[in-house]
């Protein structure tokens, strides 16, 4: 059994530790400074807890907004020396839109930032205090859509790109490896750059040092490119139509649709950009064959066929049709993502049978909280409830178990990655706070 009041009690206790009284660190040590979407995540749990930190974190990530609308996937309000890249790296002062202070990445991260938002207004007491910071996000939270639909999607297709394998959060997913490969770096005209994550955690769990250097080449391709996406969109060969970023925009424009219409505003753009890109998703990405919806390079003008757990997020944006569900439950709930009632744990980044597996290498593999998060949500939605409870359940019992890891081994359940990793301990907080009623 587990207790999980208990359980509440210690994921409160990892969030109030890695708070920094501007933002919460993802982790100590490893991962330093402000991340865009943990910070979405983690402000969703502090929306039932401490809604005035939920405020603060938001509004601390969105002062590194560049004038652009685009929400950076890092900001450096403070220098540490335990992560690399460092904001010196960037060299984001080549750019027109991009704040001097505080320092920021060039790059984004999914946009989850408006589901935050809703959460938080949700669940805040006073509806003055809520009305004041729906006027204070609103106009940043449009720029941040718009800045997608008019940099990311350059021919107007509904389907937002991504130009970096750290913008879509799953660093060193198997989807990238085809594009990826056919990127020649040549390391003798890269930057020097050293790493720092292989100090923290198991080296042979992390990315490869070949996809360091190609990201490396990439971040170089964007300041030598003054961080113009028109240029970038010119010569970038990492464009990519990713489903989860994709699925998480849907949610966040009807998300955001709902903010309009609690502030008095017309709902109309968001609600019909929302549908758009569902319609474009369903016809461009999804894969009737096997059940789930796959990624699209772009340069290449290829299906990535690569059956990652994310290929399932659009249940979460109710992008599938009633048949497509059930297609989709078919093959999430069997072997290749850990059915119902067997002997492994929650959903895996990948499937168990696919080429290049590994329960341990970080994207490729292991299970991941916001991943389970998202699929809980989802199959919820669609009234999947068997399965979402179980989803629910093992989040709990691997967490209880083990403790707030950043991912987990599907197949023997042990936490790996950094310890105490914030969004795992904010998320598991988010399933309980929404049903028991541990509050003291
Ligand atoms: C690069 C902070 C971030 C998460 C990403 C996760 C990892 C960074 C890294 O950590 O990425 O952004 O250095 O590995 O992949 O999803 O936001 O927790």
């Amino acid at each position: 059994m587990i207790d999980v009041c208990d359980l509440r009690e210690k994921a409160i206790k990892i969030l109030d530790t890695n708070w920094t009284g501007l933002y919460t660190q993802p982790a100590y040590g490893l991962y330093p400074h402000q991340w865009s979407w943990d910070s979405a995540f983690i402000a969703m749990a502090n929306a039932h807890i401490n809604p005035d930190r939920a405020i603060t974190e938001l509004r601390s990530l969105f002062k590194g907004q560049w004038e652009n609308g685009m929400v950076p996937h890092i900001v450096y309000h403070r220098r540490h020396d335990t992560y690399f890249p460092g904001p010196e790296f960037w060299r984001t002062d080549r750019s027109p839109y991009a704040p001097r202070d505080p320092e920021t990445s060039g790059i984004c991260q999914p946009p989850v930032h408006a589901s935050a938002v809703l959460h938080i207004i949700r669940n805040l007491d006073s509806g003055e205090k809520a009305r004041t910071f729906a006027r204070m996000m609103y106009p940043r939270l449009v720029a941040w859509h718009n800045y997608l639909y008019r940099e990311r999607d350059p021919d107007a297709e509904g389907l937002v790109h991504i130009v970096h394998p750290w913008e879509s959060g799953q660093d060193n997913s198997p989807i990238w490896d085809s594009v990826l490969s056919g990127i020649t770096v040549d390391p003798e005209t890269l930057p020097p750059y050293q790493r720092k994550d292989t100090q923290f955690v198991a080296p042979e769990d992390r990315p490869e040092a070949t996809d360091y250097d190609r990201y490396v080449y990439l971040v170089q391709l964007f300041y030598e490119n003054h961080y113009d996406m028109k240029k970038i969109n010119d010569v970038c060969p990492f464009q990519i139509q990713d489903v989860l970023f994709n699925a998480l925009l849907i949610r966040a424009e009807m998300d955001l649709a709902e903010i309009a219409v609690y502030l008095k505003k017309s709902p109309t753009m968001f609600e019909s950009r929302a549908k758009w890109t569902g319609l474009r998703m369903n016809e461009k990405l999804w894969d009737a064959k096997h059940g789930i919806y796959f990624d699209f390079d772009r340069v290449n003008q290829k299906v990535i066929d690569c059956h990652v757990a994310a290929g399932f997020s659009p249940l979460y944006a109710g992008v599938p049709d009633r048949d497509q569900a059930l297609r989709m439950m078919d093959y999430l709930n069997s072997f290749a993502f850990c059915p119902v009632g067997e002997e492994c744990y929650a959903v895996p980044s990948y499937d168990r049978r696919a080429p290049g597996y590994s329960p341990r290498k970080y994207w490729r593999g292991p299970i991941w909280m916001n991943i389970n998060w998202i699929l809980y949500r989802g199959t919820r939605l669609y009234g999947f409830d068997e399965y979402a409870r179980w989803i629910r359940q093992s989040m709990l019992e691997l967490t209880s178990r083990h403790g707030f890891y950043e991912y987990y081994d599907p197949d023997k359940g042990g936490g790996h990655g950094t310890p105490n990793f914030s969004w795992t301990a904010a998320l598991v907080l988010d399933l309980i706070d929404e049903e028991e009623t541990c509050r003291d």
